[in-house]
């Protein structure tokens, strides 16, 4: 059926008729088997938070614009959705709404499933799942007894953010300013019995491993490598000038024991044993509890003022006889790092310095910057960690840093305290084990019984899943699961003694460190069908947002590891390729009042100088900056509000076109009606090209400058756009194909003056090719156009084109013959021409044939596109 398109394209028919084509033809199901080469694009699942918001639709329309051209392009995709379900917030809906947490979730998955539907999206629906459904935490729980007997997860005491009103551990960013962000309630640090996985038994392949990601972005890479942190440095003994109870020496970790001759002090953590034993001392004491307070939030600490207290003890000076450092408690020294205590160095660390300031301790500098002259360099305010010569310090004096690093540690190596080495080479790592421990409801129940007799009992692989009771209260603090009447009551599985269950959940983190891996068999019995899994993993290119870049993938990355030794899969990691993209930023208004006025209560004029209204009051309406876009500054537009508008074909057109996918990308309607525009075209060029597809088609013809130009332009766009597409670089393809129906506009034109079978011939070719490399894009519209040019199937099913190498020469190049160094004439051939037809033509010049008098050129001399020499 060959038909006219003389009608504007209508979104609102085409789009959810060939929504349901494809969910009919199971376009998008990748089916258990299929043979081909494997694929998989992954975005960041959504949290169901209710509605999806413009980032969804921008995050999505990159998964799926790779997906469908890999799925083009042959390869057997895996593009699937699901929910990352549970979490607090659902909890808050409970309290504040009275709707149970399941019944909120649940209807938001409904929700915003449609939503994402009406985006087109070319996803494998059979594959969902959300991290709530029972099946899915079910096999999490036998991940996690798995785990537990591979020595991956401990039980131990750590120090928690308590708030006392909601009777719940708070994660560091819920405290605010000391507060729970909730409840407004002083935070308190407890501590609690904590499950933890060993994450930090893997510091150091995690960290190693990053060198093999090549295909993520570096600045990632750059800040999993600080998460972890590594330092190499030395655990360094300092006497006790008098010793305190039965302590003698405080060891101390430090990475720049090269700096040792400026020691001035040295500190300890408020939770360090020494602390403890002093804090019969009154301000000791008090010190104590105030650092508590302050949290453990490591942000909190680096803002907080560098505060201490005198402990009345001193040290001797390790390496300046008769000398001695004072020994303070500070706020700054934390107790799971290193040993818990310091020595400070004034002149060389910031931290030191503030607190030195502030207690009028000795600031001594002993690094000397390259250049500076050691008479008059001094420290201000600024401590000073750059390169350069030790100095003041005795035997290491006129060494590099990592000299003396070197020297120093064999000079403390070497000499003995408390009967061992005074210093010891020792690796640290800042990556900690992951807490895992939630007093919550919603979540996955941790799989372990506590009884009296038998201590913590795993819950046996037959007794799983251990299923969250759907009866709960949310009326007073504190966890549900605990206050519940009966389901924490179990029989103990090992005496058959009165036992009770686990109440804590698990961290949410722990649903998304494994989701990927159950999309590969999401029915299965068990988490994974590892043949399945190894197949189809990694994740060939994942893409979301930056503000996963460290604990997301850090602890997939564990995840995977855990999983190898568990043998539910055998990879090295999760995610081959991965991209961050660019937010959806949105200019924001206020009214007189200051109250934010979201843009679609708004009227806007003016060219340069716009001025906006309130478009029921009239009322003045100022324009503010630019920002992302967000509710509580109102400067949001709603997906489902933009897809009946113009379509999801436009606003997906959009999201691709205006930057480059790594960047921000500002909403405007200016942008919006472009890409409506566009669409439309598309259309009509359709259209003129049917109304010309009656005359007779031929083969097309080169040598019609014409149809030249225009197959040129085809096959190189064919070629530009995958490529584009392959490096994500989808707004540099969105250009080549705004050219391309540029020059198919003219060429129409063109043939529409003289139709001649091989202009027509050269029509179909374009046209076909736009609407193909349109279709990762504008999907619907390309399917409305594939059948209205009468083609068979779908276009999602019609394969990607290929190029033509011979039309991708950029241009003919015009290159000067030479005879003996003399010039004779020229050629004219595509740039880039192969040597042998260079020479070939080179040859047939009248003057050249002259020269040579028939006899074969003794050499040729080629400078490809640039010169040719022939010696005669
Ligand atoms: C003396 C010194 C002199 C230090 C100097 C630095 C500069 P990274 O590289 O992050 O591992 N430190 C050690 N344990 C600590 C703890 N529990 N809490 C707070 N700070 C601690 O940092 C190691 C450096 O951080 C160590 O080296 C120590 O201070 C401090 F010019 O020792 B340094
Ligand atoms: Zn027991």
């Amino acid at each position: 059926m060959t038909g006219r398109t003389s009608e504007r394209y209508n979104p609102r028919v085409e789009e959810p008729r060939w929504q349901k084509a494809w969910d009919e033809a199971r376009s998008f199901v990748l089916e258990p088997g299929d043979t081909r080469e494997p694929y998989y694009v992954l975005e960041m699942f959504p949290y169901p938070s209710g509605r999806i918001h413009m980032g969804h639709v921008r995050n999505y329309t990159m998964g799926d614009v790779l997906a469908r051209y890999k799925r083009a392009k042959g390869f057997a995709v895996l593009h699937p959705m699901g929910w990352d379900a549970f979490g607090l917030p659902a909890e808050n809906a409970a309290m504040q709404n009275k709707v149970h947490p399941k019944a909120w979730t649940y209807a938001n998955i409904a929700t915003m499933r449609d939503q994402l539907k009406s985006i087109g999206l070319g996803i494998d629906w059979t594959r969902e799942f959300a991290t709530c459904d029972v099946e899915y935490y079910s096999k999490q729980q036998k991940l996690f007894l798995d785990m537990l007997r591979e020595g991956l997860v401990t039980r131990r005491k750590s120090k928690v953010n308590w708030d006392p009103v909601d009777m719940t551990v708070l994660a560091n960013e819920q405290v605010v300013d000391g507060r729970g962000w909730r409840s407004g309630a002083v935070v308190e640090q407890r501590e609690l019995n904590q499950w933890a996985f060993k994450v930090s038994d893997y510091a150091e392949d995690l960290l190693e491993a990053l060198d093999t990601l090549d295909h993520w972005p570096e600045k990632v890479r750059t800040m999993q490598r600080n998460w972890i942190g590594k330092s190499e440095g030395l655990r360094l003994l300092f006497e006790l000038d008098t010793p305190k109870d039965d302590c003698t020496s405080i060891e101390v970790f430090t990475t720049r024991p090269d700096t040792i001759f400026g020691a001035s002090f040295i500190a300890i953590s408020a939770d360090h044993p020494l602390a403890k034993a002093l804090s019969e001392q009154p301000a000791i004491a008090a010190f104590i509890a105030e650092t508590h307070r302050q949290g453990t939030a490591t942000e909190a600490i680096d803002k907080a003022e560098k505060l201490g207290v005198f402990t009345g003890l001193h040290v001797k000076h390790p390496v300046k006889p008769g000398a001695t450092l004072p020994v303070y408690v500070a706020n700054f020294v934390l107790m799971d790092y290193g040993t818990g205590a310091i020595f400070g160095c004034p002149a060389h660390d910031q931290r030191d310095l503030d607190f030195a300031r502030r207690y009028g301790l000795p600031v001594i500098p002993v690094v000397l910057p390259e250049g500076a002259d050691a008479g008059e360099f001094e420290v201000e305010a600024e401590a000073y960690n750059g390169p350069g010569r030790i100095y003041h310090s005795d035997f290491l004096d006129g060494l590099e840093i990592d000299a003396a690093k070197k020297k120093i540690a064999e000079y403390f190596g070497a000499r003995a305290l408390d009967n061992r080495p005074q210093g010891t080479v020792e690796v640290n790592y800042r990556l900690r084990d992951w807490g895992v421990s939630r007093q919550r409801y919603w979540g996955c129940p941790i799989p372990v019984i506590h009884c009296e007799n038998c201590g913590t009992v795993p819950v046996p692989d037959k007794d799983l899943p251990v299923v969250l009771p759907e009866d709960v209260t949310f009326d007073r603090p504190g966890n549900p699961l605990d206050h519940h009447p009966t389901w924490k009551h179990v029989a103990c599985p090992k005496c058959g003694g009165a036992a009770t269950r686990e109440t804590d959940t698990m961290d949410t983190f722990v649903d998304s460190s494994w989701y990927f891996a159950r999309f590969t068999a999401p029915h299965a019995e068990t988490p994974t069908i590892p043949g399945v899994a190894n197949s189809l993993l990694p994740v060939d290119q994942y893409i979301g947002g930056v503000e996963h870049a460290i604990l997301h993938l850090l602890y997939s990355r564990f995840f995977t590891r855990a999983m190898k030794k568990t043998g539910h899969l055998n990879i090295e990691e999760p995610f081959k390729g991965l991209f961050t993209q660019g937010m959806v930023v949105h200019e924001t208004y206020r009214d007189a009042s200051g109250e934010w006025v979201s843009p679609a209560d708004i009227t806007i004029s003016g060219g340069d100088n716009r001025t906006a209204v309130h478009a029921t009051t009239g009322a003045a309406i100022e324009i503010g900056s630019i920002e992302k876009m967000s509710k509580s500054k109102k400067n949001v537009v709603d997906p489902d509000e933009i897809v009946r508008t113009y379509g999801a074909d436009t606003a997906r057109w959009f999201m691709l076109s205006d930057s480059p996918p790594e960047r921000d990308v500002q909403w405007t309607e200016a942008g919006i009606e472009g890409s409506s525009r566009f669409l439309q075209r598309v259309w009509k060029l359709v259209g003129d090209a049917l109304d010309l597809f009656g005359n007779p088609a031929g083969a097309p013809d080169m040598s019609d400058d014409e149809t030249a130009t225009i197959r040129r332009l085809v096959h190189r766009t064919v070629a530009n756009v995958g490529t584009e597409i392959e490096g994500l670089r989808f707004n540099r393809a969105v250009a080549q194909i705004y050219e391309l129906s540029n020059g198919l506009a003219k060429f129409i034109a063109a043939t529409a003056a003289n139709p001649t079978p091989g202009r027509i011939g050269a029509l179909h070719e374009g046209i076909e090719r736009l609407i193909q490399l349109v279709a990762p894009m504008m999907p619907h519209l390309a399917e409305a156009c594939w059948a209205a040019l009468g083609k068979s199937g779908m276009i999602c099913d019609a394969g990607w084109p290929a190029a033509d190498p011979a039309l991708l020469v950029d241009s003919d190049v015009i290159i000067p013959v030479q005879v003996n160094g003399k010039r004779r004439g020229e050629i004219t051939v595509p740039k880039g021409s192969p040597n042998d037809l260079v020479e070939r033509e080179a040859l047939s010049i009248d003057a050249v044939a002259r020269m040579l008098d028939g006899k074969p050129p003794k050499k040729v001399v080629i400078v490809p596109d640039r010169i040719i020499n022939v010696v005669a």
